[in-house]
Parts: structure tokens; sequence; C-alpha cells
């Protein structure tokens, strides 16, 4: 394990923070499925990111300007039980080298140590609200304790989040570019796996098999494998519907290598060959999400590159007959276009600062992923909207005609200083490569 890369970002961290600072972090706990059975465990993204330490009920404490203290791991002391069942005693000395802290405690010491770093009126940086244990314990310690007030708490997380959004070559190394590898040849096998009769969980099986066997530790989130009207559904992950001839099918799946995600989607035909309908969707589609590609660069807003889609969308649903007011085709579209990606799929940074777009800037990673979708539901939800009612007598005919045709697609974008990289740009997303590559 790469302790500079962890040592790095604790540095760049504390030059953030007031210089007398303690910073409590906690990290995830188990949950439990039932009885003595937990869910898989995943370290919780930003404890991680400062620490690489990824055993459940782990808390980190940084105290930058004191030595000892600098960066201490407090981690759960196993039962007899848990050493024999899940693993061995925990050596402190060891976990002390391994992660590069200056001093491994138990969690179960917290009351005694904790007291001896927060000697006076530091400001203390904790996250309130994410973990109910650790936040009655430190307002036990810190708020019913305190006399007069002189002992500010503040959130570290909008800190670490603002560092999180600034991708570095290490995170790329570290698995970032691999994840997103990964998803792309996931992806592949899921699309030469698609004909009328399997089940969307048996394309579901064949990209996370993929994954696992390239060696990602798990899925960045549930894989959608969504096909005819079942794309419709922005977050569809019951995968339970048999692929019939003349649909389409939407997959959007992420494999998760080393704590970075990727996030891919590609939509083709079940029978390897779009319809006319489907095609004019798709092209449309496409057409955005190549247009909001060239604008992404230094200093362009997420905004601006929305809006550039936008305008490709309503043109081209005017043009389909699925609106006639510009406004509407939000009806068709319904979701964002960009979200960061790193370790969280829907990555943490925000998007505005003060109320204002934040200016892309090297080295932010984000998906950029517009769709179509022709819900059963749009001409109830246009009517909601105020269409007048011979609008929506010729738009109903529209939807008839392209109904349940759902279709995203979705890339992996790094701005760069020039411009940007398209991390995903191998995998097949022309109608004609698409339609070559599932005769093959
Ligand atoms: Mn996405």
């Amino acid at each position: 394990m790469d302790t500079d890369l962890f040592a790095q970002r604790r540095e760049a961290f504390f030059r953030k923070i007031d210089r007398d600072a303690v910073v409590i972090l906690p990290g995830n706990s188990l949950a439990w499925r039932n009885l003595d059975t937990p869910y898989p465990f995943r370290q919780q993204s930003d404890f991680y990111y400062l620490t690489g330490y990824d055993a459940p009920d782990a808390v980190a404490v940084f105290v930058p300007n004191n030595k000892r203290y600098r960066f201490v791991l407090f981690v759960h002391r196993p039962t007899e039980r848990e050493i024999l069942y899940d693993g061995r005693a925990v050596d402190t000395k060891a976990l002390q080298q391994q992660y590069g802290a200056t001093a491994v405690y138990f969690t179960d010491q917290m009351g005694k140590v904790l007291p001896r770093m927060v000697k006076w009126d530091r400001p203390i940086y904790y996250p309130f609200g994410h973990h109910p244990k650790w936040d009655e314990f430190i307002v036990n310690q810190f708020i019913t304790k305190r006399s007069g007030g002189q002992w500010p708490i503040m959130d570290p997380l909008p800190i670490i989040h603002e560092l999180r959004r600034i991708k570095t070559a290490a995170d790329f190394s570290a698995g970032l570019q691999e994840a997103i590898a990964i998803t792309g040849e996931g992806l592949l096998a899921g699309i030469r796996a698609v004909q009328p009769g399997k089940w969307e969980y048996q394309i579901q099986a064949e990209i996370e098999y993929v994954f696992r066997q390239r060696g990602a530790q798990r899925e960045a989130f549930q894989s959608i494998i969504a096909s005819g009207p079942n794309a419709g559904i922005l977050h569809y992950v019951r995968n339970n519907r048999q692929l019939q001839a003349g649909d389409l099918v939407l997959m959007d799946c992420g494999a998760e290598v080393n704590y970075y995600c990727g996030d891919l989607t590609r939509t083709v035909p079940v029978s390897g060959r779009f319809t006319p309908e489907q095609r004019q969707i798709y092209e449309l589609v496409l057409h955005a999400q190549q247009t909001g590609i060239a604008h992404m660069k230094p200093g362009v807003t997420r905004k601006a590159v929305t809006e550039a889609i936008d305008n490709v969308l309503q043109e081209g649903l005017k043009e389909l007959g699925l609106i006639e007011r510009e406004a509407d085709f939000k009806i068709f579209t319904i979701h964002g276009y960009i979200h960061w990606l790193g370790m969280d799929v829907h990555d943490v940074g925000g998007y505005t600062r003060r109320g204002v777009d934040i200016p892309f800037q090297p080295g932010m990673v984000m998906t950029i992923e517009p769709g179509v979708y022709v819900r059963e539901d749009a001409l109830q939800r246009l009517r909601k909207k105020g269409v007048p009612a011979e609008q929506l007598e010729r738009i109903a005919k529209k939807i008839k005609k392209y109904l349940n045709i759902g279709v995203r697609i979705e890339d992996n974008i790094v701005i760069t200083e020039n411009g940007n990289r398209n991390l995903s740009a191998e995998i097949p997303k022309t109608v004609e490569d698409i339609e070559s590559l599932m005769r093959t």
C-alpha cells in the first residue's frame, strides 16, 4: 500500500485547516443483514481518502501541529470470537507501520486518550450527522463538558470534498483509470451477450463476471440492466425482465477498483439492429452527448455544457414531434447530464461556490450522460404541465410511435489543460459500431 499517497493527501488537508486544529473523523461501521451476517463492508470514502484504512469501526484523529498525534488511528479491538471468525488479533505496532500513523490505539481507549490531544480551546473538526454513536461521544466530550463556549466544532467534510474534486495522476494510477477500463470491458461483454430470450440479470452476470475477473473489488453501484419500458426507470435495478426482440436494452454500470468508480452507459438493440424509430432517438442522444463533450474544457461550467445539450435535445424533440413548446423537453430528458466521478459514483465536491457554478479545471473527472425516455406516462405529465389540448392530440400520436424507447449514452471525461479526454472513448457508441459489434 502506497502510504505516501495518503500522507500527501493529509498534508494537503492540513494546509486548509486551522494550524491548531484537532480533526476527529470516524469511518463506517458494519451494517447487519441479519443475526450474525453483515452486509459487505465498504469504508467511508473521506476516511479512506485520508487514511487508506478499510476495516470497520475505526476513528482517525489528526493533530497537525503535534508530532506524536499528527495521525492517530483508533481501531476496533476484536473480541475473541471475532478473532476466531474474522481474522487475527490486531497488532497496533504493525498497523502503525503499515498505515504510516504516528500512533494507533483501540477505540475503547478514546475516552482516555482523546482529552490528551484536545487540551485547550483548539478548534475541532468533526462531521456531525453521519455516525450517531460518535456524535453522542463528541457531545459528551466537548459540548456538555465545555464551559464558556471557546471551543468551535466545525465540519471537515466540505474541505476534504474540495480536495477530492481534483484528481491527480496518482488517483489515475491508484485505480481510477483501471475502474473505467474494467467497466468498459464489462459493458462490451454485456453487449455481446444481449439477445432475445436472455434475462436482464443474465446480462448483469456477464458484466459483473468481467468486473470481478479483472480485479474489481465490487460494483460502484447496483448495475442497471433495463430493457424495453424499464429503460425509462432511471434507477431500475430489479433486472428481472426477459429481453424481447425489438426492445432496446440500456446498461448502466460501474466497476470499483481500489475505491475508485467507473460509471458508463450504453444502449443497444436486443435484435442487433435499431428500428428506424429507435435509431432516430439514439442519433439525437448521441449528437447531444457529442455536443456536450465538445464544450468541455477548463473555464467552462456544468451549466454551460448543460445548456448546449438542452438546445440539441429541444430542437431534436421538436423535430420528432414529441414537443411543440421548447420548455416541455424535460418531460423526455428527465435528469441532469453531468456529475463528478471518483471514490463515490456521484462524487463529492458540490457544483457551485456561493451560488455560482464552479468552472471546470484540469483534473476534474465527470460523467456526461444525456438521455431521452418515452415513458407511458409522458402524455399525462405533459397535460399536467398545461400543454394545450390540440398539441396533446398531435403529440399523443408521436408518443405512441416512440413508446418505451429509452436511450442513455454515458462516458467518463477528465478535463485537461487544453480541453478534455474521454476516458471511455474505446467503447462503441455509434449506431454502425454497435450493430457491427452485435453481428460478431
Ligand atoms: Mn452516471
